[in-house]
């Protein structure tokens, strides 16, 4: 298989976050991307390439315009604001507020094109988010000229990224970008795979009322977890997407047994779909050591995952998530992709 990387997710670093009580440095930060790719080589996957520079029109597909052309504007103008550090919002537009007015000052335009305070921009972060939309829509072209597989090593990540928003550490959604490529190349229908450990909050909102990308999605039941405000088993879409997506809400502590049986479950469902393509939100936070994460699988278990994805016997685009176990990232997200090559 082969791994779609490039170098300029690096100048995503150092940047800050906002949680539990304080702010820390970000949990994403470029090492995790540089343990995958080392680990890509060790275990000798497959040619590690660079990507291709595709036109920011393909995000424009799945996101709002506006919100696609105020990414790279937000480093220089919170530089022009005398600001320095990390740009982050600090107000948000919630019940009982107005998000249907566009204010003016980076302060105001950070909290309105954001949910939580987890998506912050430093210099090179503007050139990371295109570097990570381009990796993922050369590694989809691999797979729509034919490829079985191929691994789009996306940094940053994208699944909380909706259709006018940021947050959880994801600016543009690369899964969601890619899976819109399939079906501007012909692809009746595809379906998108997610087993991240969090909600991916931003592609269930931007394909909730279409049935041609059905979302399966596997998380920590957002009761307790974060993105805490979707995720339920009960969402089930709207309109023509009524049935098209699904939600696993699983418990604190989950480990592989009861973990397996969603993921059989949400298999069962695709082959039932019958997609042209699986795109998978490979999220490996899912580890029993990962430093924000509660449930429990193991390093010898990711590999099961790729074996099982492999019996579907369809193209698949594996686009990197989350994962903040950093000395296991690499062995647990090839481990998915070595297996899927067993199987
Ligand atoms: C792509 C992705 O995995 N984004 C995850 C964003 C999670 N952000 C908030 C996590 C809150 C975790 N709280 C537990 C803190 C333990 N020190
Ligand atoms: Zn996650």
């Amino acid at each position: 298989m082969k791994t779609i990387f490039s170098p300029l997710h690096a100048g995503h670093a150092g940047q800050m976050e906002l949680i539990s009580g304080g702010l820390v440095p970000g949990f994403e930060k470029p090492s995790r991307a540089e343990y995958i790719r080392a680990r890509v080589e060790a275990e000798k996957l497959g040619p590690i390439l660079p990507p291709a520079e595709h036109d920011i029109a393909a995000a424009r597909r799945v996101h709002a315009a506006d919100y696609i052309d105020f990414l790279p504007t937000v480093w220089p103008e919170w530089e022009k604001a005398g600001r320095s550090g990390s740009a982050f919002g600090f107000t948000w537009p919630t019940r009982g507020l107005r998000a249907d007015v566009r204010p003016k000052t980076i302060d105001a335009l950070l909290g309105y094109y954001s949910f939580d305070a987890g998506a912050s921009f430093v210099a090179g972060t503007w050139t990371a988010i295109k570097s990570s939309f381009d990796v993922a829509l050369t590694a989809a072209g691999l797979v729509k000229d034919g490829e079985r597989a191929a691994f789009a090593l996306c940094r940053p990540p994208g699944h909380h990224a909706g259709a006018a928003f940021m947050g959880g550490y994801c600016f543009i959604n690369n899964a969601a970008v890619a899976a819109q490529f399939f079906r501007d190349r012909g692809a009746a229908k595809v379906s998108i795979l997610d087993v991240d450990y969090h909600h991916g909050n931003g592609t269930q909102e931007i394909f909730y009322a279409r049935a041609d990308v059905q979302v399966l999605n596997l998380h920590g039941d957002p009761m307790t977890e974060y993105p805490f405000f979707l995720g339920h088993a009960d969402e089930k879409g709207s309109g023509d997407g009524e049935g098209f997506n699904v939600n696993y809400p699983m418990p604190f502590g989950t480990a592989w047994d009861g973990w397996s049986a969603s993921l059989e479950d949400a298999c069962a469902r695709l082959e039932a779909y019958r997609p042209d393509v699986v795109v998978v939100s490979l999220g490996v936070d899912t580890f029993e050591k990962d430093p924000i994460s509660q449930f429990k699988l193991k390093s010898e278990d990711y590999p099961k995952i790729g074996r099982r994805i492999a019996k579907l016997g369809l193209p698949t685009l594996f686009v990197m998530e989350g994962g903040y176990a950093v000395e296991e990232i690499g062995i647990n997200a090839v481990g998915v992709l070595t297996g899927f090559e067993q199987g």
